[in-house]
C-alpha cells in the first residue's frame, strides 16, 4: 500500500472509523494529492452523521463516481428557425421583413406610457403643434455635424430627420445602432426642424431570472472550426475527456451547447485552403461527430450554426443541413437547431446567437470593442434585436417575420463569433460570450484581434455561478 493510502486509513482509524475493503480499493486508486482531502472531508461529514463506517458508496457518491440521478435533464425547443424560414424575394421580401421589424418591435415597446399618444412620422410632419409629440421608427441614419446629432428615422408612414443638442442625449444617441427601433420625445424648433428632447429604445425590463430546480451544469462553448490548422484538437479532447472524470463539477453536466463555427467550412473567406487540415465538409463534419461521440450519452449537446457552417449565410441561419453530415442528426443525445434560437434547459431560458451582427456593431457603434462582446451583446438586449444593421457585412435574409426579434426575455444570452470570453450580468440576464477553440489566426494577428482560446464556460444552473476552465496547457 502506498504511504499516503496508509496515512488517509490511519486518519480515519484514528477518528474511530473503520473502512470497508471495497472502500479500500477504491481509495487505493485515488490521485495521492487529494487522498488527505478526501479523507477529511468524508471523515468530517460522516462525523456529523454519527455513522462510523466508510463504504464504497460514500466514496463513489464523494468522487462523483455514481452520477447523482435526482439531477434533472429536461431539454426543450422553445423557438427555432430552421422550419420557419421561407425566404422571400427582392425588395418585397425586404419591404416584409422591416414591417415586421417595426410592428414586433413597436409591440415591445408599447408597454411604456409614452406610447400610447405616439404619432404617425406623415402626422407629425404634416401638422404644427407647440405641444412634445412621441414618435417611433427605425434609425435609418445618424450624423454628428459640428455640435450637433442628426437621427433619421422611418415609420411605414414616412421618414423624419430629428436634432439633438442636448449632451447626455447626443450620449445615448451615439449608442444607438442602425436600424434600431427609437422613440423620440420631439418639440417643433423656433426656426423649423424636430428637436429631440428624449430617446428611448424598447429595452428588456429587470428581469427574474428562472432557475434549474437541481444543481445542473451546462458548458457554453462556441467557434470549434474543426478543419481549420488553427484547430485546438488538443484542448477540446482533454475537455471532452474531463467529461467523463470524477471531477465532482464534470458529473453534473447535463448539457454542452455548441453556438456556431463548429467547423471552419470551405470557401469562407479568400485562401482559406492554405489554412484548412481537411479541405472537404464531409471530412471537417466526421471529425466533428468522432469528438461529439465521446462526450457521455446523459449529456445533451445543442449544436446551432455560424457563419463558418455550411446551409444558408444569410440570418436568421437553419440548422446544419442532415444532407452534409447525417450521423450528426442521428444520435439520440445531439440537437441540431438554428441560428438563432432559443432552448429550455431546466427551465432556464437559453438564446443562442452565433453573433456576426457583433462586427458591424463595433465598426459603427463608438466605445465598443472586439475585446468586450459582452457590452455589444447588452446593446443587442436593449435594442431587442440580433441583428438591427441592414446592408453591412451581415446578411439579413429577407424573411416575412423578422426573426431576429428579441421577443422573449432569455435567462441566458450566449454569443461566439469574436473569440474572446466575456460575460456580464444585465438586468438578471446573463450574458456571456464563450471564445473558442482556435488559436489566433493570421488574420487575427494582422489585425490585432487577440482570442482567449481554450476556455469551457461553465454554468451552475440553479445558481446561476460561472466557472472557467482553462484547457490550455501551460508547458
Ligand atoms: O470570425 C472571428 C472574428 O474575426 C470575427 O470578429 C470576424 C473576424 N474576421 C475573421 N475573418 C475575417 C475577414 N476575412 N474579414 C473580416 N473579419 C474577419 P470568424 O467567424 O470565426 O471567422
Ligand atoms: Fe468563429
Ligand atoms: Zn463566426
Amino acid at each position: 500500500m502506498e504511504k499516503e493510502v496508509v496515512l488517509a486509513v490511519n486518519y480515519a482509524l484514528n477518528k474511530g472509523f473503520q473502512i470497508h475493503p471495497d472502500a479500500l480499493k477504491i481509495l487505493e486508486q485515488v490521485d495521492i494529492k487529494e487522498l488527505e482531502h478526501i479523507i477529511k472531508q468524508i471523515v468530517k461529514e460522516k462525523s456529523k452523521q454519527k455513522l462510523f463506517l466508510i463504504n464504497q458508496d460514500d466514496l463513489e457518491v464523494f468522487l462523483g463516481l455514481k452520477d447523482d440521478e435526482e439531477l434533472e435533464n429536461d431539454f426543450r425547443i422553445l423557438n427555432d428557425p430552421s422550419s420557419k424560414i421561407t425566404s422571400a424575394e427582392g425588395i418585397d421580401g425586404y419591404n416584409a421583413l422591416f414591417t415586421s421589424r417595426f410592428s414586433k418591435l413597436k409591440k415591445i415597446i408599447s408597454n411604456r406610457p409614452e406610447a400610447k399618444i405616439l404619432k404617425s412620422i406623415s402626422s407629425v410632419i404634416s401638422t404644427k403643434s407647440n405641444d412634445d409629440l412621441y414618435i417611433c421608427g427605425l434609425l435609418s441614419e445618424r450624423r454628428v455635424e459640428r455640435n450637433v446629432t442628426k437621427l433619421t428615422i422611418d415609420d411605414p408612414t414616412g421618414s423624419i430627420e430629428t436634432i439633438v443638442f442636448d449632451k447626455d442625449l447626443q450620449k445615448i444617441a451615439a449608442s444607438l445602432l442602425t436600424d434600431q427601433l427609437v422613440m423620440e420625445k420631439i418639440s417643433f424648433g423656433k426656426k423649423g426642424g424636430f428637436i429631440v428632447k428624449d430617446v428611448i429604445i424598447p429595452d428588456i425590463p429587470e428581469h427574474a431570472p428562472n432557475r434549474s430546480k437541481t444543481e445542473a451544469y451546462a458548458v457554453f462553448l462556441s467557434d470549434l472550426h474543426i478543419g481549420s490548422m488553427y484547430f485546438m484538437e488538443k484542448e477540446l479532447n482533454d475537455f471532452i475527456l474531463w467529461l467523463s472524470s470524477p471531477d465532482p463539477v464534470a458529473r453534473k453536466i447535463r448539457f454542452v451547447l455548441i453556438c456556431g463555427d463548429i467547423v471552419d467550412g470551405v470557401g469562407i473567406y479568400p485562401n482559406q485552403d492554405k489554412e484548412l487540415e481537411f479541405v472537404d465538409i464531409r471530412e471537417q463534419l466526421e471529425k466533428t461527430i468522432d469528438l461529439l461521440k465521446k462526450i457521455p450519452q446523459h449529456i445533451k449537446i445543442i449544436v446551432t450554426p455560424g457563419n463558418h457552417d455550411p446551409g444558408r449565410r444569410a440570418l436568421p441561419q437553419p440548422a446544419i443541413p442532415e444532407f452534409y453530415n447525417s450521423d450528426l442528426w442521428n444520435q439520440k443525445n445531439i440537437s441540431m437547431l438554428g441560428n438563432p434560437t432559443m432552448v429550455s434547459l431546466n427551465g432556464v431560458k437559453v438564446l443562442m446567437f452565433h453573433g456576426q451582427s457583433i462586427d458591424d456593431i463595433v465598426r459603427t457603434t463608438p466605445g465598443l470593442s472586439y475585446d468586450k462582446p459582452a457590452q455589444v451583446m447588452r446593446h443587442l438586449l436593449q435594442a431587442r434585436h440580433l441583428s438591427p444593421i441592414y446592408g453591412s457585412q451581415t446578411p439579413l435574409a429577407p424573411e416575412n417575420d423578422d426573426m431576429m426579434v428579441i421577443d422573449e426575455v432569455p435567462d441566458i444570452f450566449h454569443a461566439g463569433h469574436v473569440h474572446v470570453v466575456d460575460l456580464d450580468l444585465y438586468r438578471g440576464v446573463l450574458i456571456l460570450n464563450s471564445g473558442a477553440w482556435q488559436h489566433q489566426t493570421p488574420f487575427q494577428t494582422g489585425v490585432g484581434m487577440t482570442p482567449t482560446p481554450g476556455l469551457a464556460v461553465i454554468v451552475n444552473l440553479k445558481t446561476f455561478k460561472v466557472y472557467t476552465k482553462d484547457f490550455t496547457s501551460k508547458d
